[in-house]
C-alpha cells in the first residue's frame, strides 16, 4: 500500500476538496494534513474557526481516517516523518505563495523519490462565490476587530506597516516575500497620525480632525481584511475619547494607541527640540479607565503609549508609568524612543518583563532601525510597527518624477522608473 498525503488550508470543505480526497484515496493509504493557525496566516488565510474545528471538518469527510497537523507551510517535516509516496495537490499555483509551496514540494519529491499528483483545480461560480464570502467575512467589523488579539496569541511577534489610503492598504494586505521555506507578510496595519496628516499636507499636531481620520480608516477597510491599529494621538479630552473608543470598535478597528502627552501634541521624533508636556500618571490612568469602561466589545484594545524616554524623563519613570497604566486597564503598552541605538528600548522590555510576562508590548523602530524583529521578540516585544516607511518612500519618489518632468519638459526620461500604463490600469481588480 502506498502512502498518500494531502494538506488543507481551509475553514470550509467544498466540492473541490472532496474531489482531491477522492483522487487521493485511489492512490493508497491517505493521510490528510491540517495547517496550524500560524501557518495559515502566513498565507493570509486567517482561520475563522479553530484548529480543532478544522480537524473535525476533515475527519468527517468519507474515507478519511488519518488526520495530522501540519505545523509549517513547507512540507519538510511531513516528508521526514511520513515518507509519502504521493503528494496530492490542486494545480492552483498561480500566486507567489503557492509557487513557493510548489517549489518546496517538487524539491522534496525529488530528494525522497516521491511523486506530486496535481488535481485540476475545481473552478466554478459556486466556489468563486464561496471564496469571496470567506474573504468578506474576514473584512467584517466583528471578525476583523478580534483578529489582533487572536494573532497575538498565535505569533511571538506581530509586524504592522503604516497605511494612509486604500492604495497603501492594498500594499499591506497583499505584499508577500517568499524566503526559502518561509512566506513573509505583514500581520496588521498602523494608521499613523504623522502619515495621515502628512498625506493631507498638514502637520502632526492633532489638527486633522477625527472625522477625517475615520474616513482614512474607511478607505483602508474597504479594500483590506487585516487588523487595524489606530494612532489615537493623546486621545483628546477624556470626555471625547470615550466616544472615539465606541466609534472605533463599531467600525472594526482592533486597537487604539494613545500617548501620555497633553496640550499641543507634537510628533515624538522631535523629542525635546520642541515643547511637549507629558500628562500626569493620574490623569492618563483616568483616561484609560474611562475608555475601557466605555468599550462594549471584549476584543477591542486600548494600548497606552509611554513618552518618558522621548521626553528624557528616565527609565524608572517609564517603568512606573507602564505599571500604572496596566493597573488602570490598558490592554498593552507602547514604549517609544528616538535614539539610534535600541539599547533603551531593549532595557525597558527586559525590566518590564521581569514583573509582567503577559501584557503586550508595542515598539516602533523608526530611529533605532538596525534592531531586528528577532531581537525585539527575544526581549519580549509583541508588536513591531513600521510607522512611516511607505509615506517616506512615496514622497521622494514623486518629487523626483515632478523634477524630471520640469527639467525635460516631457515625461519620457522618467518613464522607465514608473509603473507601466498597463500595470496601473489593471492594478485594481473589479468585483
Ligand atoms: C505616528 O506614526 O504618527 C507615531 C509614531 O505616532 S511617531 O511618528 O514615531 O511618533
Ligand atoms: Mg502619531
Amino acid at each position: 500500500m502506498k502512502t498518500v498525503y494531502t494538506c488543507f488550508c481551509t475553514d470550509i470543505i467544498h466540492e473541490g476538496h472532496l474531489n482531491i480526497i477522492n483522487e487521493a484515496l485511489k492512490l493508497g493509504d491517505l493521510t490528510v494534513g491540517v495547517l496550524t493557525d500560524s501557518a495559515m496566516i502566513r498565507y493570509n488565510r486567517f482561520p475563522s474557526v479553530s484548529l480543532e474545528e478544522r480537524i473535525d471538518l476533515v475527519k468527517k469527510i468519507p474515507g478519511v481516517t488519518n488526520v495530522i497537523v501540519q505545523n509549517r507551510i513547507s512540507y519538510d517535516e511531513v516528508f521526514e516523518t511520513l515518507h509519502p509516496d504521493y503528494i496530492v495537490h490542486g494545480d492552483n499555483w498561480s500566486t507567489p505563495s503557492m509557487q513557493a509551496v510548489h517549489d518546496n514540494i517538487t524539491a522534496l519529491c525529488e530528494k525522497f523519490g516521491a511523486q506530486l499528483v496535481e488535481i485540476p483545480y475545481t473552478h466554478n461560480e459556486k466556489l468563486i462565490k464561496l471564496d469571496r464570502q470567506m474573504r468578506e467575512k474576514l473584512a467584517m467589523p466583528e471578525f476583523r476587530r478580534g483578529r489582533l488579539r487572536k494573532v497575538l496569541g498565535m505569533l511571538p511577534l506581530i509586524t504592522a506597516i503604516e497605511v494612509h489610503s486604500g492604495l497603501t492598504g492594498l500594499i499591506a494586505e497583499k505584499t508577500i516575500v517568499v524566503d526559502g521555506e518561509e512566506i513573509n507578510q505583514f500581520d496588521a496595519m498602523w494608521i499613523s497620525s504623522l502619515c495621515d496628516s502628512t498625506n493631507k499636507g498638514k502637520p502632526d499636531i492633532e489638527l486633522v480632525d477625527i472625522s477625517s481620520r475615520l474616513r482614512t480608516i474607511e478607505d483602508v477597510m474597504e479594500v483590506t481584511t487585516k487588523p487595524i491599529i489606530f494612532d489615537g494621538d493623546t486621545g483628546g479630552l477624556t470626555e471625547h475619547f470615550v466616544y472615539t473608543v465606541r466609534t472605533l470598535e463599531r467600525m472594526g478597528v482592533s486597537a487604539v494607541i494613545i500617548e501620555d502627552k497633553t496640550g499641543l501634541k507634537k510628533n515624538s521624533l522631535f523629542g525635546t527640540q520642541v515643547e511637549q508636556t507629558q500628562d500626569s500618571i493620574e490623569n492618563f490612568c483616568a483616561k484609560i479607565t474611562a475608555g475601557k469602561k466605555a468599550q462594549l466589545s471584549d476584543d477591542f484594545m486600548i494600548i497606552a503609549r509611554i513618552e518618558s524616554l522621548i521626553l528624557e524623563k528616565g527609565m524608572d519613570d517609564a517603568l512606573k508609568r507602564a505599571k500604572a497604566y496596566v493597573s488602570a486597564g490598558a490592554d498593552g503598552i507602547m514604549i517609544h524612543s528616538r535614539r539610534k541605538d535600541p539599547g533603551e528600548i531593549l532595557e525597558f522590555c527586559d525590566s518590564f518583563r521581569q514583573t509582567d510576562k503577559t501584557t503586550p508590548v508595542v515598539v516602533v523602530p523608526s530611529s533605532y532601525n538596525t534592531v531586528t524583529e528577532a531581537e525585539l521578540a527575544s526581549h519580549g516585544a509583541n508588536i513591531c510597527i513600521y510607522a512611516n516607511q511607505l509615506m517616506r518612500a512615496s514622497f521622494p519618489a514623486m518629487e523626483n518624477v515632478a523634477k524630471s518632468i520640469l527639467t525635460h519638459h516631457r515625461s519620457h526620461e522618467i518613464d522607465s522608473e514608473l509603473m507601466s500604463i498597463n500595470d496601473i490600469i489593471t492594478l485594481i481588480d473589479e468585483l
